[in-house]
């Protein structure tokens, strides 16, 4: 199963591992854990680590690499398979590019695709190859792939969790990954972040057939010292998994006035009304943008008609 992977690796001295822009624990986990996997099973390889960094650098740090460097070099990326979205397009320069990912879309570039869809995180992917191959793994790389699999299985809760994923992090956690430690970083919340929070589920209002929704306008983010995407996307699942709220939504006033509206449904598809106002996404969780408060509650009263007519369909 891994057996193209372990090839590449051994044909090559020198490897640069890319991984997609902006990245989250997945990326970086995946991209670090590599790393380690290689220097502690492959001998005379000198890998590299590149791309953009952001919040999550405290599970490690990027590279400096000349470009001369991927002269007869191999490059891996992993968690991407969109050129568009790789990060640092040096990836050319190399001999070969081998991608290892486990997102649902085929791949635009590459020479070798190494496709695992049926994993929760390409952490899991290279956690699940450590032990079906018996390689070796150092505490600190158990830790970086466990961070990945933590954050792309939104901490064991989503649908695609199942018995490999617990499989792979109770290895990882054997093999000396400090769980806690992880989490305080994973978990632990800006304070302004959580008065946002309590604002959100102190403040948001209900239509007559139960849509849940706030209003923010741009003064808002000002209060609480938050970016317009920290209250948009960030805040519309305050008002998520409440007992009889079918439909919830997140209207945020950007600076030039115009609004992001975030919908979220549990099972009514609403991605034609989010079409409607010139947006989209997916069946229940999609959204547009619309330049008027007006036009917010047309979204709105689009939303309640919709539950009106199912509740009447019964
Ligand atoms: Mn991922």
């Amino acid at each position: 199963m891994y057996s193209k992977i372990i090839e590449k690796i051994e044909e090559y001295d020198k490897i640069v591992i890319h991984r997609h822009k902006n990245p989250d624990l997945d990326a970086l986990g995946s991209q670090l854990g590599l790393k380690g996997i290689i220097e502690d099973n492959f001998e005379g390889k000198d890998v590299r680590v590149v791309g953009d960094e952001n919040e999550y650098g405290f599970i490690g740090k990027m590279d400096d690499v000349e470009d001369a460097f991927y002269n007869e070099a191999l490059v891996i990326v992993v968690d991407v398979a969109v050129k568009a979205l790789v990060s640092d397009s040096r990836y050319t320069l190399a001999k070969e590019v081998m991608i290892i990912d486990h997102h649902l879309n085929k791949n635009d570039f590459g020479d070798v695709f190494c496709s695992f869809t049926e994993h929760i995180a390409v952490s899991q992917i290279l956690t699940h190859m450590v032990m079906e191959e018996n390689l070796l793994i150092t505490s600190d790389t158990a830790h970086k792939l466990l961070s990945g699999i933590i954050s792309d299985s939104g901490r064991f809760l989503y649908p695609s969790v199942n018995a490999i994923t617990f499989k792979c992090a109770a290895f990882l956690v054997e093999k000396g990954a400090d769980l806690q430690a992880l989490y305080t970083r994973m978990y632990n919340e800006d304070l302004n972040f959580k008065r946002l929070k309590g604002h959100f589920i102190n403040q948001f209002k209900t239509t007559t057939h139960n849509v849940a929704y706030m209003k923010n306008d741009k003064r808002l983010k000002n209060k609480y010292h938050v970016s317009t995407f920290a209250v948009s996307r960030g805040m519309v699942n305050q008002m998520a998994n409440i007992e009889g709220v079918p439909i919830w939504a997140n209207f945020t006033e950007e600076d030039d006035g115009s609004i992001l509206c975030e919908l979220r449904s549990k099972a009514l598809p609403i991605v034609d009304i989010a079409k409607k106002y010139g947006g989209g996404g997916h069946a229940l969780a999609c959204g547009c943008t619309v330049h008027s408060w007006n036009e917010v509650d047309s979204v709105l009263d689009d939303l309640d008609t919709l539950l009106e007519s199912e509740a009447a369909n019964g």
